[in-house]
């Protein structure tokens, strides 16, 4: 089973505006909005608290304004916030007024990194309201190993449920 989930944290964010803190982006309140004031390409790594296996990424934006609409998107998930691997998605956009709904490479990890992130502002602002992952949760389970006869120990092995 998937669901529409909130990130618990932000684990590190390349900047904010004073009233409106990265944490914005990530608290289920769709009237505020994590800014960034500085023209370059945005990044901001978010932390779900637990190992899941991230499917999808929705992010609201609004045409009415331009810093919201966001381009050049690429994303990383990982249980290692120094080691990242290949992107679950590169060059995503998200400009339609609403959520934008986009598949991602389904991987499990704790963390989820966006980086590059351009706006349609310019200079390259950020406002951006509200992001969250699809995710499947994963829950550890006993795998017994059998010899022929019977029960000889077992395994830890994730599963989906
Ligand atoms: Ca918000």
């Amino acid at each position: 089973m998937s669901e529409w989930f909130s990130p618990i944290s932000v684990y590190s964010r390349c900047g904010e505006r004073v009233g409106h803190p990265a944490t914005h982006w990530i608290d289920g309140n769709l009237s505020t909005y994590w800014r960034h004031d500085t023209d370059h390409g945005h990044s901001i790594t978010v932390d779900l608290g637990e190992t899941k296996n991230v499917q999808r990424v929705r992010i609201r934006a609004h045409t009415d304004y331009l810093a919201s609409r966001l381009k050049n998107v690429d994303v990383y998930v990982s249980d290692d916030p120094g080691n990242w691997g290949t992107a679950v998605a590169d060059n995503l956009s998200f400009q339609a007024t609403g959520w934008n709904e986009r598949d991602l490479t389904p991987k499990q990890g704790r963390y989820v990194r966006f980086i590059n992130i351009g706006t349609l502002n310019s200079p390259g602002i950020i406002y951006s309201w509200e992001m969250e992952v699809e995710v499947e949760e994963i829950s550890l389970a006993f795998n017994p190993i059998w010899n022929g006869r019977g029960v000889i120990g077992s395994s830890v092995i994730r599963r989906q449920v």
